[in-house]
């Protein structure tokens, strides 16, 4: 049975026009026109609500999907359509929205300047932050996935000072600007927001994509980059009030086009760089070293260049110098390290699961800079010796692990035990004698997740990842949980000091 929609049309002031009373199977995709499309866009590309497409609903089971459809989403613009529509249209819905569409969704340069939305143009809030801290570098980003929220913590005192609805789905870690007062979010939709948060306001948004991997902010603050699986295109914004400054198609030298698998800022380099999913190639953008300020010129031409690499190179850990990439081996056997200098490859690695290059971190040992990566389809920490790429040793795990964290002033890694059934375990591994020295388990059945430390690596938050999960903080040297706070679902922490000045403990 169809039923005639009210709800959003009240709700947004558009006239729906009533449907025919019977149909015998259900009809999925003039339900999705009838009921979503006002929300979710005519062609699935999202609108109020997030593009429902098969990939960029790569974060939600099908049986969820119908959850959300019947029963809503709390805090957001979801409505319940359980009382609206049987269980055979839920379900009808909840299955089409996974299939491909018809035409392949499309997003121009057209598309990324009409969605272009500027709050508060660059330089027109005040330079004085509205709140009281005892130090700025130390503000804790949080992103909530549970309820597409974020938060802004004091990190010394643990307090929450805002919280604020994100996009849908964001992915990849914020980037703050050098000097930490401005933060840029990435989501899986295409979105990039700019929130100052010495003003806690978003100040501009753009959506440069359909299905978006992350984003990058060079290193001098004037520029962000944008990588994207749909279309297959970087996109190049001004960082002051995200002006589109260019789109770049990804063509291999063999014609073929590319998803964008990450982008990444490679501040010695002055350049980005982009790692590619469907071309053997490696893409680096140097930015250019000034720029007239005041003024919309860019001086300079973001020149592309492009070198050829072995074999796919998709997922990245650089070395502190930006000189090496080392990268996983098409179909998760092994690695190989790639010299962005010479552009050739210089040493291959035995890694036996799936390693997450881009969780990976390093440290000082006995003289020698090691790195040390978690695998996705294995209990197990691989450490090795970045002057001669030999393997250290493999530290076995609970199960295989998504996040690697440490602090230059911390004696610990720590590492998740992300999947499996021990999934609430976490591992803290002595830096110097590569042993666990502590299994944690914070919260019995709820996994236990992404280590953030503060500027000093004195005090760490840890996610309980779960829907009524928690953020704790714990002192990095005991071990000992010293408060926690309610969250949705928190998923990355990100410290404006670690960040920003590339600490090595962290992700950059
Ligand atoms: Fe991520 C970072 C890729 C699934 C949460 N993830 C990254 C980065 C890459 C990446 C390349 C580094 C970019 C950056 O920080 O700017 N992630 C991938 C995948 O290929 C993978 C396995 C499949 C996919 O669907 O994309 C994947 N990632 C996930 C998740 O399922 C996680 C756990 C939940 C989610 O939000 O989707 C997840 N990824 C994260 C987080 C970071 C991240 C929290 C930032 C980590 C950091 O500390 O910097």
């Amino acid at each position: 049975m169809i039923r005639p929609s009210l709800l959003f049309g009240a709700l947004l002031g558009v006239a729906i026009p009533v449907l025919p009373a019977v149909a015998d199977e259900p009809d999925p995709s003039m339900l999705y026109n009838h009921h979503c499309a006002i929300c979710h866009g005519v062609s699935r590309l999202g609108g109020i609500g997030p593009a429902l497409l098969p990939d960029n609903l790569s974060r939600l089971k099908q049986d969820e999907a119908f959850e959300v459809i019947h029963d809503g989403r709390i805090a957001t613009q979801m409505p319940a359509y359980g009382e609206l529509l049987d269980e055979a249209e839920i379900a009808a819905l909840a299955e089409w929205i996974f299939e491909a569409p018809e035409v392949e969704p499309s997003w121009t340069e057209e598309d990324i300047l009409a969605s272009h939305d500027v709050r508060h143009a660059y330089g027109t809030l005040p330079d004085e932050p509205v709140f009281e801290v005892e130090d700025l570098k130390n503000l804790f980003i949080v992103v909530e996935i549970g309820d597409h929220h974020v938060s802004l913590l004091d990190g010394d005192k643990f307090e929450r000072i805002t919280r604020f609805p994100s996009r849908y789905a964001l992915h990849g870690g914020p980037k703050y600007t050098p000097d930490g007062r401005y933060v840029y979010f990435g989501s899986r939709d295409g979105w990039v927001t700019k929130y100052d948060i010495y003003n806690l306001e978003v100040t501009a948004e753009v959506r440069a994509g359909i299905n978006m991997r992350n984003i990058a902010v060079s290193a001098d603050g004037n520029y962000v980059l944008a990588g994207n699986y749909l279309p297959h295109s970087l996109v190049l914004l001004d960082a002051r009030d995200l002006d589109l400054i260019a789109t770049i198609p990804v063509e291999g030298l063999n014609g073929d086009t590319s998803r964008v698998s990450a982008v990444y800022t490679a501040p010695p380099r002055n350049s980005f760089v982009a790692a590619l999913r469907d071309i053997p190639e490696v893409w680096e953008i140097r930015w250019p070293e000034e720029r007239a300020d005041g003024d919309e010129t860019i001086v300079g031409d973001f020149a592309l260049h492009r070198m050829e690499a072995p074999d796919y190179l998709d997922d990245f850990f650089f070395d502190m110098e930006y000189r090496y990439i080392v990268g996983a081996a098409r179909g998760g056997q092994g690695g190989q390290v790639f010299d962005m200098d010479e552009e050739v490859k210089v040493a291959d690695l035995p890694l036996e699961g799936m390693p997450h290059l881009g969780a990976g971190i390093t440290w000082e040992l006995d003289g020698r800079r090691v790195m040390a990566i978690p695998h996705i389809d294995k209990g197990q920490v691989s450490v090795f010796d970045m002057t001669d790429w030999s393997l250290i040793t493999h530290i076995e795990t609970d199960g295989p692990g998504f996040f690697m964290r440490s602090h230059e002033n911390s004696p610990y890694a720590w590492v998740d035990v992300f999947f499996g059934p021990t999934h609430d375990r976490i591992h803290v591994i002595d830096k110097q004698s590569l042993e666990i020295v502590e299994t944690l388990t914070p919260e019995p059945g709820k996994t236990a997740a992404h280590v953030e430390f503060d500027r000093r690596g004195e005090t760490l938050l840890l996610s309980i990842w779960d829907d009524d999960g928690y953020l704790l903080w714990l002192d990095a040297n005991t071990l000992e949980e010293l408060g926690r706070m309610p969250m949705k679902r928190p998923s990355g922490k990100y410290n404006v000091w670690n960040k920003t000045q590339y600490e090595e403990g962290t992700s950059h």
